[in-house]
């Protein structure tokens, strides 16, 4: 790709597109609340996932890209006695909340027991926070962070798999910089998004870094392919050019909530789990060592690409480390594959508690203690061979999304719309059968969507329920309309018969790729 990469950039400045339509409207909802104008907004999108689920707390590369739904955080600093914060929000189910700053320095105390929405207001905070602590410690250690008032609007559906948290706390962080250090200062998007990955860690939520890079990395116009390693590297490139269409991507809400602080110990964080579980599993069984990552990975020991990288280096004549160039990418997952088939395709039914541990070679104990106490988990049996599998073929599909995305030309446009088409709905089925993340709702929006119109539809973000994403060719001669009636008809008037004009807008969103985080 020779787009360029902005790595080190500071944030932008020019008001992006969703602001100037939203901007007017904060500002007025904030000064009545607090009879004042604010001093600025700090904003922050959600995302969609185009392809490359579950994959990016294994650290291999995922294709998303930023939305114009986004969270906007306007903020008037207060004076510096008594700092304390006043959070509104403009939707009435989040009640208004307020609490002091620790006046010695120290963290506001999150309270991971209880769900509520000031939570990842104080995990944005408390990132943002232990930032300032780290560039400018003479500032910071020992003396409050400043007050304010905050009023908070998103139209990023929550519990949607559109990335509400994500945007929330990423707004919720730059804005918190911003207050603190002035509007000469600014903070790269590296650093930012370093320190918004592990922010819902203190939820309890034991995620990977995609939400965060492309909230901050957005670009309008352009899709992400954000990489983790060697460091993290999101690089914007342009959909192709078609003869006669433009490429779209519909996203379509599927209405179920999936309130992932609520079902991680059986969802997502037990998912988690199980990969984490499947690299020493490989890595026990073909006698390679994986190393532990301290810092702020999702779990300490190593995960599945660990295991490709010292699989590799043990076995093929000490291969350095994958790179992230597509065609050694596609030959090792194939091995890879492979490899899950040989050493954990006879035990289908899953791994009981004993038979991990002995897969593992350890005991009951070391097994509980190393693996399940990270994050709480409930589980009857762990599927390793389709976690796995599900890991090392999505990851493949992600090179090979990337590769059309980035060719020149293509013969007909029907080649480009069939080939991706058929690479989101092989991940559909994927997040189906083997992780085993998709709900009733979501296959029968994608079965509905593919019979009219649709090249490629699958759940997006988390699953469980929240949004699904369509391939959809756009322009005078496509098929967008017609997708978007036969949604309208045969899902949501017969699931929700009772659905407002209104909710139908909001269920089913066309975004063009937005700017990141400013
Ligand atoms: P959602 O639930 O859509 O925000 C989550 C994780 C991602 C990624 C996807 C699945 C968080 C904040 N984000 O997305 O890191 O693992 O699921 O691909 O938990
Ligand atoms: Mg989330």
């Amino acid at each position: 790709m020779n787009t360029k990469v902005p790595e080190f950039s500071a944030l932008t400045k020019e008001l992006p597109r969703s602001l100037e339509r939203k901007h007017p409207n904060v500002v007025d909802a904030f000064f009545r609340t607090y009879g004042a104008k604010p001093d600025f907004i700090a904003r922050s999108p959600g995302r969609v996932n185009l392809i490359g689920e579950h994959i990016d707390y294994c650290d291999f590369s995922v294709l998303p890209l930023a939305i114009d739904v986004d969270m906007l955080c306007a903020v008037k600093v207060m004076d510096e006695k008594n700092p304390s914060i006043t959070l509104t929000n403009a939707d009435p189910k989040f009640a208004q909340r307020k609490f002091d700053l620790p006046l010695d320095g120290s963290y506001i105390s999150i309270d991971p027991s209880v769900s509520d929405w000031s939570n990842y207001f104080k995990c944005g905070l408390h990132v943002a926070h232990s930032y300032l602590k780290e560039i400018a410690p003479e500032k910071f250690n020992g003396t409050p962070l400043i007050g304010a008032q905050v009023f908070c609007q998103s139209d990023v559906p929550t519990g949607g798999g559109l990335s509400s948290s994500a945007a929330f706390i990423c707004a919720v962080a730059l804005g918190t910089i911003r207050a603190n250090m002035g509007v000469r200062f600014h903070v790269s998007k590296r650093d930012l998004t370093r320190i918004t990955v592990v922010a819902e860690h203190y939820l309890g939520v034991n995620n990977g870094g995609m939400d965060q890079a492309t909230s901050v990395y957005g670009e309008e116009d352009h899709a992400l392919y954000v990489e983790f390693r060697p460091q993290l590297k999101a690089t914007p490139f342009k959909f192709p050019q078609l003869q006669n269409h433009e490429v779209t991507f519909v996203i379509a809400n599927t209405l179920v909530e999936s309130n992932k602080f609520e079902t991680a110990p059986t969802n997502y964080n037990l998912r988690v789990i199980e990969v984490t579980i499947a690299a020493s599993a490989l890595a026990t069984r073909y006698g390679v060592a994986l190393p532990s990552h301290k810092e702020n990975s999702n779990s300490e020991r190593g995960n599945l690409r660990d295991f490709m990288d010292a699989y590799y280096a043990r076995y093929e004549n000490q291969a350095k480390p994958w790179n992230g160039d597509i065609e050694t990418g596609i030959d090792r997952l194939n091995k890879m594959l492979e490899l899950v088939e040989e050493s954990l395709s006879d035990k289908q039914e899953g791994f009981t508690m004993d038979d991990a541990a002995e897969a593992l070679n350890c005991s009951r104990e070391e097994f509980t203690r190393d693996y399940l106490m990270i994050f709480p988990v409930r589980f009857q049996v762990l599927k390793l061979y389709q976690r796995a599998k599900h890991v090392y073929s999505e990851s493949l599909r992600v090179l090979r999304a990337l590769k059309l995305m980035t060719s020149a030309r293509f013969q007909t446009d029907e080649d480009f719309f069939t080939q991706f088409g058929r690479l989101m709905n092989e991940s559909q089925a994927s997040c189906d059968k083997l992780y085993e993340c998709s709900c009733t709702e979501t296959n029968q929006i994608c079965s509905i969507a593919l019979t009219n119109g649709s090249y490629g539809s699958r759940l997006t973000g988390a699953g469980w329920g929240g949004c699904t994403v369509h391939l959809v060719p756009g322009g005078a001669n496509g098929n967008i309309e017609q997708v978007r009636k036969a949604l309208i008809d045969k899902f949501y008037k017969v699931r929700y018969p009772d659905i407002t004009m209104k909710e139908l807008e909001d269920a089913i969103i066309f975004s063009k790729p937005a700017l990141g985080s400013s």
